[in-house]
């Protein structure tokens, strides 16, 4: 399904954030999701609408994190959830059937919970360390191996990725990826480099 997430964070950015997702779509993101832990609803809402427009405009799809609600409001393509978040199975309700929805797992044992749940797609990690979610240990690449044998969602990878070590993650498996992206000067040049690891 999907081979490269950017997670898109504004704080993270270097470049304006509307620069670093064009650069990013053209380094072959095939899907972003909008991140924003501080906003309120009304900041993210007036955040997020032109970034939406830009996604729509470029035929990718765009998840809005944790939030049901603005997701709906925005017309997104979808909504990313954690495990804290509302139920898929409820968000489902919301959305509807045509809707993206994503679920976020960090065992797998979640990762297997996930195949009943509704989700269309699951995040698994930290598969590497990251200070951007403050994890000091990654779960290992080569956990994926088993989400794989429980789990027949598609998957994306998640957690301290970057060009270095992307080719450690298994091929089965897209990757998301947040600071590496939008912490560089040349976001473009990152995901293409991301993208080849995924060929
Ligand atoms: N969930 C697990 S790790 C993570 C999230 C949201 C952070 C990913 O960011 P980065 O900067 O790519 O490690
Ligand atoms: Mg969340």
């Amino acid at each position: 399904m999907f081979k490269l997430c950017l997670l898109l964070s504004r704080d993270l950015c270097v470049l304006p954030v509307a620069d670093v997702l064009h650069q990013a779509i053209d380094g072959g993101a095939d899907l972003i999701q909008l991140r924003e832990k501080e906003m309120t609803p009304r900041e993210f809402c007036e955040y997020a609408k032109p970034l939406i427009d830009i996604c729509t405009s470029r035929n990718i799809k765009v998840v809005v994190n944790d939030s049901v609600e603005c997701a709906m409001a925005l017309n997104a393509d979808g909504v990313h959830l954690g495990q804290a978040d509302m139920p898929v199975r409820l968000a489902r309700k919301l959305l509807g059937p045509d809707k993206l929805i994503g679920l976020s797992t960090h065992s797998v044992e979640q990762a297997e919970d996930a195949v009943c749940s509704g989700a269309d797609y699951i995040g698994f990690g930290p598969v590497f360390p990251t200070p951007t979610k403050g994890y000091h240990k990654g779960l290992g690449p080569e956990q994926l191996i088993m989400v794989r044998a429980g789990c027949e969602l598609p998957v994306l990878a998640i957690g301290g990725i970057d060009a270095e070590n992307a080719w450690m993650v298994p091929r089965f498996s897209g990757i998301a990826v947040s600071s590496a992206v939008c912490a560089g000067l040349e976001p473009r040049n990152i995901c293409l480099l991301l993208r080849q690891s995924r060929v």
